[in-house]
């Protein structure tokens, strides 16, 4: 579903296994060597929603390839099937003429507990103008989606669902969004997941 010009839903489009098989990824990549951290931001604040990066390390609000802010490890590659997986779902979502000119370089993997939340922001950081694409797992959320003016209304709420994709493109790429509230305990059993996971796959143009 079109929820924007360029922002479009697609509930499910992880099946079971898939599901499984990158959750399980996740668990590796969130290990050290540059595995999971905390992001504490020049204000002095800490976000809540804990994060992992591949092919490049962000830090508020650059990219580096080492993980600048956490143990000061090489980040870990991006493996080239999560760059296929990114290029299907640009494909389904948007259609084939809205492939990005890049290969897809940078995934950001966020972990939500019960608690985690993530204030309205738009990603500015990359130098291309490629779709985003977002794929969740775990428990479900509040995601907002607003406006490309101004972090307040209008916006949008919609549930994302383990197995959701979400893709960014066109006007909506700059968008102001962010995850008002996580609903604990709504994963699927057979995940296995307690919180919610974000995976978003990004062409850095860098
Ligand atoms: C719209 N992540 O990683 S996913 C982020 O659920 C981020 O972890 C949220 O915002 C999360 O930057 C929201 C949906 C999303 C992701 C990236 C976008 C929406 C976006 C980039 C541009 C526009
Ligand atoms: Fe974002």
């Amino acid at each position: 579903a079109q929820v924007a010009p360029g922002a479009v839903h697609v509930p499910d489009w992880l099946d079971a296994e898939r599901q499984r098989d990158l959750l399980a990824a996740c668990r590796e990549w969130a290990r050290p060597p540059a595995g999971l951290r905390t992001v504490r931001t020049p204000g002095g604040g800490t976000m809540t929603a804990r994060q992992v990066c591949l092919g490049w390390h962000w830090h508020p609000y650059a990219y580096a390839r080492t993980a600048v802010d956490g143990d000061g490890a090489p980040v870990k590659p991006f493996p080239a099937w999560l760059g296929e997986l990114g290029r299907r779902a640009v494909a389904e979502a948007l259609g084939p003429r809205a492939a990005p000119t890049g290969p897809y370089d940078i995934a950001l993997i966020n972990f939500y507990d019960g608690d985690a939340r993530m204030g309205m922001h738009r990603d500015s950081d990359e130098r291309a103008d490629a779709p985003v694409v977002s794929l969740s797992l775990g428990d479900r959320c509040v995601f907002r989606f607003g406006n490309t003016r101004t972090r307040t209304a209008p916006y949008t709420d919609v549930e994302l669902r383990s197995g959701d994709l979400f893709v960014f493109g066109g006007p909506s790429r700059l968008a102001y969004h962010g995850v008002p509230r996580v609903h604990p305990g709504t994963a699927p059993p057979w995940l296995g997941l307690a919180g919610r996971l974000n995976i978003t796959l990004r062409v850095s143009g860098l």
